[in-house]
Order: structure tokens, then sequence, then C-alpha cells
């Protein structure tokens, strides 16, 4: 037995001298290096109590030794589990509570907050390389014996929100992330002659594994940017081949003047995703530079779904074709539509996950038996196959990439002493997509949106808290009592 991720993304580099990252402060790292570093890693997460199977909480900041722990949990076969870095203390608890792992690694300003969460141990990591963690490793050997996996097992633990208002753990195995990463490499054609901008976070399926584990795969150059930063990007873009973001990153750059023909034109591809592109973007970018952004679509549970053509037309505001050895089928009622008929998109293949980690219903609900995963998104496809999103069935808001359920914002809310009840919805944004706001009915009088918006925030991370609250005396609801969160929209707008 073999350890198949492992071996493809980073041991087949422990000889490569050839640049692996750069770092904001110009400091870069061969492949070669990385994979010793991974090995010191892999000895200090063994060390401090992970076995085969473990999970790994890891809530750090961007840098290399979080990357680098990445690599090493795969080594150690461990799975690891990234925690998004704005998540408060209380929204970490349920997580760690859930998926009781053997091992936190967490930002070293954060350590007494999470050592008040129960008594897992913990490890600190810090940009300045002081953390606990970074500091076992140091001394430690820089070889490991690379534990044996089977390619179902698992690898990652990736939370997302759920509409019923409860994250759940989507678990990817090893084949599921070599197969997709494998499938985007030798489809984007990235090689070892690309050198990728990773503006991303690293604790979700876009930066993590769409970005990082196809440049790994290729060999590709990554210059690794500890926060996205328009400015910083618009530097390297002479540099770099390839660009991978959320929308949001193109209206910046849209925004930004010196964005020019000239200033892309060592670019060989600018890739979107996470929330969907709006065309007049596309064809904004298209003007000003001359590169057609190649759009597609996937999600934590399936790793990527569809994508536009590297080669061939790449269609504003569709999400391209089922990549090559994956499903795509647009269903009602579980059967599948006629072409240009709008339904639920279903998905399978090596890149649907394993189900969600102990809830075997919540499983049973989104992951047919015959394999066929249900995206909760709505799209059609055309006579050639091509699929454009149209709309989701789950109640969900993406800003900036980042997805929002309004059921946990809702449950949080409602909590809230002197509120009824709340209805939260997604409005545009020009900068994020869509933004939250929340409708109120309140039982005491005397509380006012100030009020409500303090007594949520230890619960709720910053990017999820809604930029207004509107006072109703009533929710509109239909004649079934379901709130009517269109109304709420339109009157709102
Ligand atoms: C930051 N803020 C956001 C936000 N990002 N609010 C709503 N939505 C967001 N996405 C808020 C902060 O809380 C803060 O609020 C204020 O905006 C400024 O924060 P910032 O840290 O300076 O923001 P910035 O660095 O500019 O971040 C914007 C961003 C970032 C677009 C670069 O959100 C980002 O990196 N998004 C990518 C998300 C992603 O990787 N998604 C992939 C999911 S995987 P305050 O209150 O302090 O003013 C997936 C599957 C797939 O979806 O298909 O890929
Ligand atoms: P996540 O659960 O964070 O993985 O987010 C996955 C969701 O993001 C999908 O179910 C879609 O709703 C959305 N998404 C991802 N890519 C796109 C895209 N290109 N266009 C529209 N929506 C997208």
């Amino acid at each position: 037995m073999t350890n198949i991720l492992f071996d493809a993304l980073f041991a087949r580099h422990a000889q490569n001298e050839a640049t692996f990252l750069t770092l904001d402060d110009g400091a870069s790292l061969s492949y070669a290096g990385f994979v010793k570093r991974v090995a010191q890693l892999a000895h200090a997460i063994v060390s401090a109590g992970v076995s085969p199977g473990d999970r790994i909480v890891v809530q750090a900041p961007k840098m290399l030794d979080t990357i680098a722990l990445y690599a090493a949990a795969v080594q150690a076969g461990a799975v690891y589990l990234p925690l998004n870095t704005a998540y408060t203390q209380s929204e970490v608890t349920y997580f760690i509570q859930d998926a009781s792992p053997a091992l936190i690694v967490c930002d070293a300003r954060n350590e007494d907050d999470i050592r008040q969460i129960g008594d897992t141990p913990v490890r600190t990591l810090a940009p300045d390389g002081s953390g606990t963690l970074s500091q076992a490793a140091d001394g430690l050997p820089d070889a490991f014996d690379t534990v044996p996996r089977r390619a179902e097992d698992l690898a990652a633990l990736l939370y997302t929100s759920g509409t019923t208002g409860r994250s759940k753990g989507a678990m990817l195995s090893h084949r599921n992330l070599l197969s997709n990463a494998r499938t985007l490499t030798e489809l984007w054609q990235i090689t070892d002659q690309d050198r990728l901008i990773h503006a991303l976070p690293i604790f979700h399926t876009h930066g993590l594994f769409v970005a990082m584990n196809t440049a790994l795969l290729a060999g590709a150059q990554v210059r690794f940017m500890a926060a996205f930063d328009t400015g910083a990007i618009i530097d390297e873009l002479p540099k770099s081949t390839l660009l991978m973001g959320v929308p949001t990153f193109y209206t910046r750059l849209l925004d930004d003047p010196r964005l020019t023909k000239d200033l892309t034109a060592h670019m060989r591809l600018f890739v979107s995703g996470s929330a969907p592109l709006l065309a007049e973007t596309h064809a904004a970018f298209e003007a000003r530079t001359g590169q057609r952004i190649l759009e597609r679509y996937g999600m934590t549970e399936t790793n990527m779904i569809t994508s536009n053509p590297y080669d061939g037309a790449r269609v504003a505001g569709t999400v391209g074709f089922a990549l090559p050895g994956t499903e795509v089928a647009i269903t009602e009622n579980g059967k599948p539509v006629a072409d240009g008929e709008i339904g639920m998109i279903e998905t399978r293949g090596d890149n649907v996950f394993q189900g969600y980690w102990n809830m075997p219903e919540k499983t049973a609900e989104e992951l047919r038996e015959n394999g066929f995963f249900i995206t909760g998104d709505l799209g059609v496809k055309d006579a050639e196959g091509r699929v454009s999103i149209v709309g989701r069935q789950k109640d969900l808001i993406i800003a900036g990439g980042y997805n929002i359920y309004p059921k946990e914002l809702e449950d949080v809310i409602n909590e809230v002493d002197g509120v009824l009840e709340s209805a939260v919805f997604g409005m545009p944004h020009p900068d994020f997509g869509e933004s939250v706001l929340a409708a109120v009915v309140l039982e005491d009088p005397e509380l006012t949106p100030e009020g409500i918006a303090r007594a949520v925030e230890p619960q709720l991370a910053r990017f999820k808290r809604p930029r207004r609250y509107i006072v109703l005396e009533a929710l509109p609801r239909n004649t079934m009592g379901k709130v009517q969160k269109n109304v709420l929209r339109a009157e709102h707008a």
C-alpha cells in the first residue's frame, strides 16, 4: 500500500531544486526544501500525539508552515481540517466538539481562547516562526516514513455550513483530491513553466485544493501571498502566468487603472470560481486586458464539477462542461430533464466526497445510492452539454466567495433577548457580489439594531454579520406561513 496523494503531490519533488513558494518578504523555498520541512512537521505532529486517521484542526495564518502542515498531515496519514481564520471561539468550539481532533494548531495570538475550548493538545503557528509547532519542528529529522493510506481513506475534512444551520464536515478521500487535481492540471495545461499568483485563503477548497494541489502536481512556482491585496497582484502580474480567484478579485482588479493589456501580457490563464462571475465582469475584463476569464464551478463536497474549456469558447455566464471523469445530470424529482430545461444539478465521479462526518442521515439526503450528489444548485444544460447555473434551491448567500447560510444567522439572532424572529437575506453588493441583511421583529421595542449587532458579535465571524438590520412589524409570509425572502429583497433593494 502507498499514499497516492502524498506521492503525487509531494514525495516526487524530494529532489526537485526548482522554486516552489515565494513569500511576501521575497524569501523563496525550493520543492526539495519544502518536502524536508514537511517531514519535520510530520515528526512534530506525531510527537504531539497524532496517529493515522486522527483529525488535526488548523486555524492558522497563511504562511509556509501552514501549507507544509497540510502536507505533513497527509504524510502522517492524518486528516487535515482547516478552519476560516475569521471564526470566533464559539464557532471553533462546534468544529472541535464535532470532529474530536487529536491536535489543534492555531494562531499563536489565539492560543488562550483555543485552550479554553477543551483539553485537546494545542500547538501554535506565528508568521515570525515563533509558534510552538514551528519551534518543535525545527530540530527534527528532515525525512519521515510516509504512512500508507488506501485511496478511499480520508485526507481532509472541510466543514461547509448547512441549510439546517449546523455545519457539516465533508469527508474527502485521497482519491477525491488527487483525481480532481489531475483532471484540472491537465485541462488547464498547468506545467512547471507556470507561476501562480496565490492570494486565496488556504482553508477552503478553492485556495487549498484547486490552486495548491494543481500547482504541486505540476511542479509550478507559487507566489504565495498572505492576504489578498490588489496592488500586490498588479505588481506580480507581469512575472506570472496564472491567477485563480473569486469574482471579487476580478472586480477589484478592474477598479484599478493599472490593469491593462500590457500588464497582463505575460499571463496565460485567469480562473474564476466559488461564486457567479457576472457576464459584465467577464466582458469588461476582456475589453481591458484581452484575456477571457475561465469560469469553473464546484463545491466543497464535490471538488470541481465543470469548467469552461481551455481551448474553445469560454462563454460568459456559463460554467462550461462536466470535467472529464465527472458526470453532471440536471434533474427534477431525481429524473433527468430535457436539454434546455432547468433542474437540480447533480454530479457523480471520483470527485464526489465520502459523506458527512458523523451525519449518516444528512449524507443519505444529499448523496444518492447510485453515487450522484445533489448540489442544491439549479442549472440548465444545452445540447452540447454546456452548463449554466441559474439559481440555488438552497437558501445561501455567497459574499466574496464565502458561503453564508441564513439559517445559521437566524438561529443566532433569534436567541438575542428582545428579538421575536428574524429573516436573513442577501442583496446585490458591488464588491462582494452579495451582502447580508437581516429583517427582525422585536419583542422588546427598546432593542436597537446596534444592540442586536453587539449581541451576535461573539457568535459570528465578521464576514457573516449582517451589514444592516431592518426592524419590521411582521415578516412577509405566504399562505403556507413561509417567509417570503423575495419580497424582502424587492422591498429593500
Ligand atoms: C471580508 N469581509 C467580508 C468578506 N471578506 N465580508 C463579506 N464577505 C466576504 N467575503 C469583511 C471583513 O469581515 C471586514 O469586515 C471587511 O470585509 C474587510 O475585511 P478584509 O479582510 O480587509 O477583506 P479582504 O481582505 O479585502 O477580503 C476580501 C476577499 C476575501 C474577497 C479577498 O473575502 C477572500 O479571500 N475571499 C475568498 C473566499 C474563498 O476562498 N472562497 C472559496 C470557497 S471554496 P469589518 O466588519 O471588519 O469591516 C468554494 C468552492 C469553489 O466555494 O467552487 O471554489
Ligand atoms: P462551498 O460550499 O463553499 O464549497 O460553495 C459551493 C457553492 O458555491 C456551489 O454550490 C455554488 O452555489 C457556488 N459556486 C461555486 N462556483 C460557482 C460558479 N462558478 N458560479 C456560481 N456559483 C458557484
